[in-house]
């Protein structure tokens, strides 16, 4: 049965499709149906904790609410193949709206927490979404309102209605109330029935992540049922989950990362449980890991930092049952990587992943170097991956490539994206993830570099092309390029090279206020700017970002001698 979102997406080619099945690495089932099942067979196993709300739910109580919010969602009108924009914190609604939309065949769009009016505008509309769910406030911002400010934008480009599910205590007038929505089942037997009768086919979209961001708005990836439950059974696999795993979201628990990778969704399917926390701070994060026997979870480089001072001066012994500390999103530094078994105790995992699919992992029993020095290899033996020249040839073994890659949980292009998929995606379906790596000699990768306009600030990506497109809206501004600047803390930040209109002056506040009135996520903001009175270009013309980033990363060590911000 054709999915009914399937028009803008692209297939797999029938015959690895067809492929995939035979093989077993499609399974043929829908997630939402997997977690049903998982709550039957160990229906009173803890499956939920969200300490902050003090809330614990079974695998059954689970399945159940998921259901239950899924009927719900439909008497609003909302059902199979209908898209609602996702942006909240990390918490049990998440959870209970995520499972109930995979239930129904509803297709989260799994918003960042810093995203704002721009993104999730463009989300909303690029996905004809009919809802978003948001909670009231976060962190000193008024989602709620924001939500209903979009309405009228919303309903205007996509003819839809416009429902806004709010977790909180502060309902505004015609918010939906997630929290009685997401709420205990009345009728349990009934709602499992009905969705039982009209849940999605295992081929069908079953969430929307973002890209990283190369491009001026972030695109859509269409994952399918069938290829995220592979996507997240196999990444427990390797990440040794089991009915005994506890597992802590403490990044946005929209990325995929701590989604599938094997994330909330690996720890539920293989009948373990999943703890919510808002951040990674370390004191709470510590805390909760001692008070709930924590066993897995997923950091960012800058996050395993912080943890690792924070260990160095109070101890580890909060995380005495953390066995698998998962690293990624960027790369870690090999004497970092080093110190994390020795300060925290866990062993470390490294993943080198996107949200277009592939994923590599460091084996939990491979040697120090390997799991120090190398993002690992790729998860499936059915994943296949090239690394090339720029003219798409295959570089000698050793040596450092583009890295394309196809496979089972890696779709063949964006949603809506026929212009962008003609550059990311080869005619044969590669995907061009713009990560330059090279091969070890046992099949290990290690990411040297990358060959996209991307800045990956703490784990979050940025897209220079967009920031560049928003810096331009300031009349002063002749020429911009956005770049990484090298961060001790973060890795990189955002840097901006600016030649001013003649006669006119530019400063980093009027930027960073133009950009936050124009209602962007924060972390795109640039941190610094460098004024100068030409951009220097390459010989076919284009602007030469790799001089500019050696130039600033030359400034942060010796103090610029000219006028500088
Ligand atoms: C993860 O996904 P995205 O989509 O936010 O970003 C993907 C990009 C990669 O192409 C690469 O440039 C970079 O992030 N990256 C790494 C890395 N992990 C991701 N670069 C170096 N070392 C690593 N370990 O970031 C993501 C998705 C699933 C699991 C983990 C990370």
């Amino acid at each position: 049965m054709p999915s009914p979102i399937s028009d803008h997406t692209v297939p797999w080619p029938d015959a690895a499709a067809q492929r995939y099945a035979a093989e077993g690495y499609w399974a043929g089932i829908p997630l939402g149906r997997l977690l049903r099942e998982v709550a039957d067979r160990v229906p009173d196993a803890p499956a939920l904790i969200d300490p902050v709300a003090g809330l614990r739910l079974t695998h059954a109580e689970l399945a159940e609410r998921a259901d239950a919010a899924a009927v719900r969602l439909a008497e609003l009108g909302i059902g199979r193949g209908d898209r609602v924009v996702v942006q909240l914190g990390n918490g049990w609604e998440f959870v209970v709206l995520t499972l109930a939309c995979l239930r129904a065949g509803i297709v989260p769009v799994m918003a960042l927490p810093g995203h704002r009016r721009t993104e999730l505008g463009y989300l909303a509309i690029h996905a004809e979404a009919v809802a978003i769910a948001v909670p009231d406030r976060m962190r000193g911002f008024d989602h709620q309102a924001l939500a209903h400010e979009l309405a009228d934008e919303v309903r205007t480009a996509t003819g839809a209605n416009w429902h806004v599910l709010v977790a909180g205590d502060h309902l505004s007038p015609g918010s939906v109330d997630l929290r009685a929505l997401c709420g205990p089942a009345t009728d349990p037997k009934a709602d499992r029935a009905r969705l039982d009768a009209s849940g999605p086919g295992s081929r069908d979209v079953a969430v929307f992540l973002l890209s990283g961001g190369t491009t001026g708005l972030p695109k859509l990836i269409a994952r399918t049922h069938d290829d995220y439950v592979y996507n997240a059974l196999a990444s427990a696999d390797v990440a040794a989950m089991g009915e005994d795993t506890v597992y802590l979201v403490a990044l946005p628990a929209g990325h995929n990362f701590p989604l599938a990778c094997p994330g909330l969704l690996g720890a539920l399917l293989k009948g373990g449980r999943v703890v919510t926390l808002p951040s990674p701070e370390p004191s709470r994060a510590f805390a909760t890991i001692a008070a709930e026997g924590v066993t897995h979870t997923a950091a960012v480089p800058a996050i395993a930092v912080r943890w690792m001072e924070h260990a160095a001066e109070h101890g580890a012994d909060d995380l005495r049952t953390l066995r698998v500390l998962q690293v990624g999103g960027a790369r870690i530094a090999d004497e970092l990587a080093r110190k994390v078994k020795p300060t925290l105790g866990a062993t470390l995992q490294q993943v080198f992943g996107m949200a277009e699919g592939l994923l590599n992992y460091t084996r939990l029993d491979d040697p120090d170097d390997v799991i120090c020095a190398t993002q690992g290899r790729p998860l499936s033996p059915a994943d296949e991956v090239r690394l090339v020249d720029e003219l798409d040839n295959d570089v000698p073994e050793g040596e450092p490539g583009l890295l394309l890659t196809r496979g089972p949980y890696t779709p063949r292009g964006y949603y809506k994206a026929a212009e962008q998929n003609a550059r990311a995606f080869t005619a044969e379906g590669w995907y061009r993830s713009g990560d330059i790596c090279r091969r070890t000699p046992d099949g290990n990768l290690i990411v040297e570099g990358r060959d996209k306009d991307m800045i990956n600030r703490g784990g979050e990506k940025i897209s220079a092309e967009e920031v560049e497109n928003l810096v331009y809206q300031l009349p002063s501004v002749s020429q911009v390029a956005a770049v990484a600047m090298p961060d001790p803390v973060l890795g990189e930040r955002v840097c901006v090279y600016v030649v001013p209109r003649p006669g006119r002056s530019v400063t980093l506040d009027e930027i960073r206020t133009s950009m936050e009135d124009s209602g962007v996520a924060r972390f795109k903001i640039p941190e610094r700017l460098v004024i100068v009175d030409e951009l220097v270009t390459t010989k076919v013309g284009k602007i030469d970002k790799k001089t500019l980033r050696a130039d600033i990363a030359r400034r942060l060590i010796t103090p610029p001698p000219r006028l500088d911000h």
